[in-house]
């Protein structure tokens, strides 16, 4: 008799808060619900006993598949997987996701993985379940990798699929209510969501066209309105994070879109991401008419802020269309979170002051726009990871030592920490405090913490305005205190002293 049960497994991704829904694992698992399987789902942020579960599911198990991302995921999902290697041997162990399509050679290597699905996952996983179910030899199936007396064997690419003929997600095998984001009204139900896979783009730091070939794969506009009904009228969802690479690529899509979410009266809200040329290219009546169909933000990564920066970066942008795009966002009433990153191999001393003069500039137009700094982390696959090696930054050899690389915090070797807390002071404290939001000037207003959001938004705003970010005592016990919280308090709310939002 054909086994019927597989297990996909999520690992803790170590986030404090704002848990995003597994879409990789309901994508994958849609091909396999639909043709009979019984899928289950384990988060391993929220439940712990994967022990017990698989216990209690080893005699049906096909197999047990994981997820990867590069850095705190690869923990959970390496110990998983070594557990079940350790105590039933006979189940295969398959992994996926963006860490493993990079790596793939390294790691096979690992004893505690029997296969690995590189790219995207939905076809590949479900051939590999029918394949090991009928005791045929998986070998030849497109996308996979494996051992072979000790040797990584890695076949062929299947061409990507178009995901309109995938079949529709099964959000049924996870509780959509434990996946909470930044709610806009008392009530509202969050939920991440892609209509889209792949970027035409080529930034210099981006794993993307390593894995989609620079391809962009889209849903058309009914199946994107369908799906999304069907999240609202069944799980009763209200508010959207549309986390595609590019949501805005094809304007005659996001217009047809916006026009069935209007037509079938969805009342959603929703955020997208965009370039900063797509802000450029995108007519005034069309952005309205998003807002009128529930767009309320959107993300476009900056990333650098002037030229050369962008250049260095292979953007593709222009540095002078980013004051006139938050300028367009303003007049259409859309917020923005426009993100940078620093720390990039061979940056100019400038780059800190310039990004963050763009950033005041920025917050003058829009004071609710969150501009989050990131430091530059070399991901395998694109050509400032190439540059990063050859500046000395030595990347982990083994899966294991990759578990270990802190994606948070900037981990090259020129990063020095005086650099590391003049970004961290300003992104953090100084320009959000002096700019404040809405919801900062709430909490400057009311509240038990006002007098000391008033005082920190006074020095803050001072501060700015004379360029004067010495004899920082004011950051420093902020600073202690959040890593005080960040350490014992697992859920990092917002009651905490916090001036991005
Ligand atoms: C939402 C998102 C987040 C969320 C949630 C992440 C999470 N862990 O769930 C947040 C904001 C927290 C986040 C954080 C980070 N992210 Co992020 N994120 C994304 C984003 C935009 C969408 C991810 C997603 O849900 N995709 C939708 C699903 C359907 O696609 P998928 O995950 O690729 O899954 C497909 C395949 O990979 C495969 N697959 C995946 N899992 C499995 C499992 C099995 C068994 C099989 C067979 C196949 C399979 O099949 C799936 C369907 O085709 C992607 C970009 C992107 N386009 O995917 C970046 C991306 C995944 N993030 C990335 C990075 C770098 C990060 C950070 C490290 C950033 C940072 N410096 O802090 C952190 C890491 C946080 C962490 N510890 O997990 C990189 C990953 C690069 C890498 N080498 O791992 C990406 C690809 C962005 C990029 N283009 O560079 N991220």
């Amino acid at each position: 008799m054909k086994k019927k049960k597989i297990l996909l497994f999520f690992p803790d991704t170590g986030e404090k808060y704002m848990f995003n829904v597994p879409l990789s694992l309901i994508w994958v698992a849609a091909p396999l619900v639909e043709n009979g399987y019984d899928v289950r789902i384990f988060d391993q942020r929220f439940d712990r006993d994967y022990k017990g579960l698989i216990r209690k599911m080893a005699n049906d198990l096909v197999c047990v598949g994981v997820s990867s991302l590069t850095g705190f995921q690869l923990h959970g999902a390496i110990e998983v997987s070594r557990w079940i290697k350790a105590q039933y041997p006979g189940i295969p162990v398959v992994w996926g996701g963006w860490h493993v399509s990079i790596l793939t050679e390294q790691s096979i290597q690992a004893p505690f993985i029997d296969y690995i699905i590189q790219g995207q996952g939905e076809l590949p996983l479900l051939d590999l379940v029918e394949h090991l179910n009928s005791g045929r030899s998986p070998g030849q199936i497109p996308n996979l990798a494996y051992r072979e007396n000790g040797r990584g064997v890695v076949n062929a690419k299947r061409p990507l699929i178009d995901i309109n003929t995938l079949p529709m997600k099964p959000y049924h095998l996870v509780d959509l209510a434990r996946y909470e984001g930044r709610r806009l009204t008392l009530g509202d139900r969050y939920l991440a969501w892609m209509s889209s896979v792949g970027c035409p783009f080529r930034c210099a730091f981006c794993a993307d066209p390593l894995v989609y070939e620079r391809r962009w794969l889209a849903l058309a506009p009914t199946r994107m309105a369908d799906e999304i009904q069907q999240l609202v009228t069944r799980f009763g969802i209200t508010q959207f994070g549309f986390w595609d690479d590019n949501f805005f690529i094809d304007l005659k899509r996001v217009e047809q879109f916006v026009d069935l979410i209007l037509a079938r009266d969805l009342r959603i809200k929703w955020t997208g991401t965009i370039r900063i040329s797509g802000i450029r290219r995108i007519p005034m009546p069309l952005l309205l008419k998003c807002k009128q169909a529930g767009l309320h933000m959107v993300h476009p990564g900056v990333e650098g802020a002037t030229q050369p920066m962008l250049d260095y970066m292979d953007k593709m942008e222009k540095a002078e269309d980013t004051v006139p795009a938050a300028e367009k966002l303003k007049r259409a009433g859309i917020k923005s979170l426009f993100s940078f990153i620093v720390g990039l191999p061979d940056e100019p001393a400038s780059n800190v002051q310039d990004t963050f003069d763009m950033i005041e500039a920025l917050k003058r137009i829009n004071p609710e726009n969150i501009m989050p700094v990131n430091f530059y982390t070399p991901y395998p696959g694109n050509r400032l990871y190439d540059i990063s090696c050859r500046l000395g930054f030595r990347p982990p050899q083994t899966l294991e030592a990759w578990a270990d690389f802190n994606t948070r915090v900037g981990i090259t070797p020129w990063l020095t920490e005086r650099y590391r807390q003049e970004v961290m002071k300003r992104d953090k404290y100084y320009y959000p405090a002096a700019y404040p939001s809405q919801v900062m000037r709430n909490k400057m207003r009311q509240g038990s913490m006002r007098h000391l959001y008033r005082l920190l938004h006074k020095i803050a705003a001072w501060r700015v305005k004379r360029g004067n970010f010495k004899l920082d005592l004011d950051w420093k016990l902020l600073y202690a205190y959040w890593r005080f919280w960040a350490k014992y308090n697992r859920k990092l709310r917002l009651h905490n002293i916090n001036f991005r939002w």
